[in-house]
């Protein structure tokens, strides 16, 4: 009897048995549900297929017309790990390759095609394929989070390189996707400031917002106001018993190095010199700027906070520091640095601050930030402002085409915005402030004001286009804001980060989804898709908080 016929036979004898035993043969021959890959933020759509592609040293990154510099920098983000020294070329993709087209690959909608992309991964070859470099990009990070954690190592690690059969069509619900870094409370280095980009650009962020000044110090060199860094850059917060802490500031070129950074990795610099309040750096720089040639020798005119003269208060306190609206000498200061800032700034936006101006009337709010709009305007920028002054205040009229970042939690301050006809940034301080409290944590990080130990479902359990008043389609993207009062390092910085931005990075990222709870088919297998990174942070020394919400693979 031959061997089939025998098996036949046997079936016959025990059909359940057999019917089970052919069933899970047929199921892993053909229709068995793979797991969808453990990419953050989730894609549009997956499709897994069969099989697994291997990365080996003979690949070639095979870049097609206009796609060289993201075909460069994809081969050289996978040489540290694995070692290769991939051939990034032209001509005809072979078994093995890693092609990149710039094109429309015809599954986009049209809203999709700036950012969005299509990626095949079968056993012989990958292929992206996106209508624009940011797109491309975009594809890119995929592509690493369907390799092995281990492969964003700085350093050789042992393969191999699979990625799962998948065909991914993806693209961003909102356009920004920002994250925001407070250099001003705790100073941090350029170098740290470009990890942090590669954090947010890992998970499809594209926009930093950099808040580069406060009242506890303010951090880049503007020519013709060398106080500002001298003095203004010299002290943090004080926090573990300190006075203050220390400080620190950049040049122009340290600045300008991390907008090219940022823009390397399709991020772009959203500037922040804070105003009319949160300035008491400016004014404790400038207070006694009596022989600088750009003010009028009387510069003590720009105090209108509470305290005049100035003094400085490296506490956790706010709105109590503010620049008067009528000093020409605040507007040679301001004009100074919205004007530099913006020179070195590529993006649309300069953000002008705005929020929590205790001292002043709103007549003399109103006259502040209208002022500011013409020259940011006038140095070729969109004012971008905190929308619980900018869009609040009466008399404020932010002009076309102004963006509003809401941060009050309800995002009564984006439905005031919505009123005046702007676009709005959502960032309730609820949801999207990683520096809120984290559960079960000794590490005495973090503010609690908006939110008393959250951990990552808060981060995850909102919708930016369901608020009321702001409809969706006045919601130009979504932020997560770190502000630093409590960050002494960069290991301060990351621990308050992670998880917590991928939660934020798939809010702005994913197509809406039903987020509500814990609970929620969402949210678990978005931490199963969290937990997934636990061996990419680790590979990269980022510092993250062991969220008791993850099913984190290592105890
Ligand atoms: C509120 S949000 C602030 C910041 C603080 C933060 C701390 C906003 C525009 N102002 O100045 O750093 O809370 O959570």
């Amino acid at each position: 009897m031959s061997p089939s016929l025998r098996r036949r036979a046997q079936c016959l004898g025990a059909v359940a048995v057999c019917a089970a035993g052919f069933l899970v043969a047929a199921r892993a021959a053909q229709a068995a549900p793979v797991p969808a890959p453990a990419v953050v933020p989730k894609p549009v759509s997956t499709v897994t297929g069969r099989g697994t592609f291997h990365l080996t040293a003979r690949a070639s990154v095979v870049a097609g017309r206009g796609t060289g510099a993201v075909a460069r920098a994809l081969a050289a983000t996978l040489r540290p790990a694995t070692g290769y020294r991939l051939a990034v070329r032209g001509g005809a993709v072979h078994d093995g390759d890693i092609e990149l087209v710039l094109a429309d690959p015809g599954t986009l909608p049209p809203a999709g095609r700036a950012e969005g992309y299509q990626l095949s991964v079968t056993k012989r070859h990958v292929t992206l394929v996106a209508p624009t470099t940011h797109g491309l990009f975009n594809g890119v990070q995929t592509i690493r989070q369907l390799l092995p954690g281990r492969i964003v190592a700085a350093h050789r690690r042992s393969g191999p390189w699979t990625m799962p059969a998948v065909s991914i069509t993806d693209y961003p619900r909102y356009q920004y996707r920002g994250y925001m870094i407070d250099i001003a409370r705790h100073y941090r280095t350029p170098a740290d400031v470009k990890r942090l980009i590669d954090i947010a650009a890992t998970y499809k962020l594209d926009v930093l917002h950099l808040h580069l000044s406060d009242d506890q110090g303010f951090r880049v060199v503007i020519n013709g106001f060398p106080r500002l860094t001298a003095i203004g850059g010299q002290g943090s917060v004080g926090t573990q018993g300190r006075t203050m802490d220390p400080g620190g500031f950049w040049t122009q070129a340290d600045y300008r190095g991390v907008v090219a950074y940022a823009a390397r990795h399709f991020v772009t610099v959203v500037p922040e010199v804070d105003s009319p309040s949160h300035n008491n750096a400016i004014e404790m720089s400038e207070y006694g700027d009596v022989d600088n040639p750009r003010l009028n020798g009387h510069p003590q005119d720009i105090s209108c906070g509470f305290n005049t003269p100035p003094v400085w208060n490296y506490s956790t306190d706010v709105g109590y520091s503010g620049m008067c609206p009528d000093s020409d000498n605040t507007w040679a200061i301001y004009r100074a640095i919205i004007g530099q800032l913006s020179a070195m700034s590529p993006g649309p936006y300069y953000h002008l601050g705005g929020d929590e101006a205790h001292p002043f009337t709103n007549e003399q709010y109103a006259a502040f930030v209208n002022h500011e709009n013409q020259i940011v305007q006038a140095f070729g920028k969109t004012p971008m402002g905190w929308a619980d002054g900018y869009a609040t205040v009466p008399g404020s009229t932010p002009p076309a085409g102004a963006v509003a970042e809401s941060w009050l939690p309800g995002a009564t301050d984006g439905a005031a915005a919505v009123q005046k006809g702007m676009k709005v940034v959502m960032a309730p301080a609820d949801h999207a402030y990683l520096d809120q409290t984290l559960p079960n944590d000794d590490s005495g990080l973090g503010l609690s004001w908006a939110c008393r130990q959250c951990d990552l479902d808060k981060a995850y359990d909102w919708d930016p286009g369901s608020f009321d008043g702001v409809p969706d389609s006045s919601v130009l993207g979504v932020e997560g804001a770190l502000w630093s009062e409590t960050t002494r390092t960069l290991g301060d910085v990351e621990y308050l980060t992670l998880p917590r931005l991928l939660a934020i990075a798939e809010v702005a990222w994913s197509p809406k989804a039903d987020r509500s709870g814990p609970s929620s088919a969402a949210f678990a297998d978005f931490v199963q898709r969290v937990a997934a990174q636990q061996s990419r942070f680790d590979a990269a020394g980022w510092r993250y908080y062991r969220s008791a919400e993850v099913p984190w693979p290592e105890a």
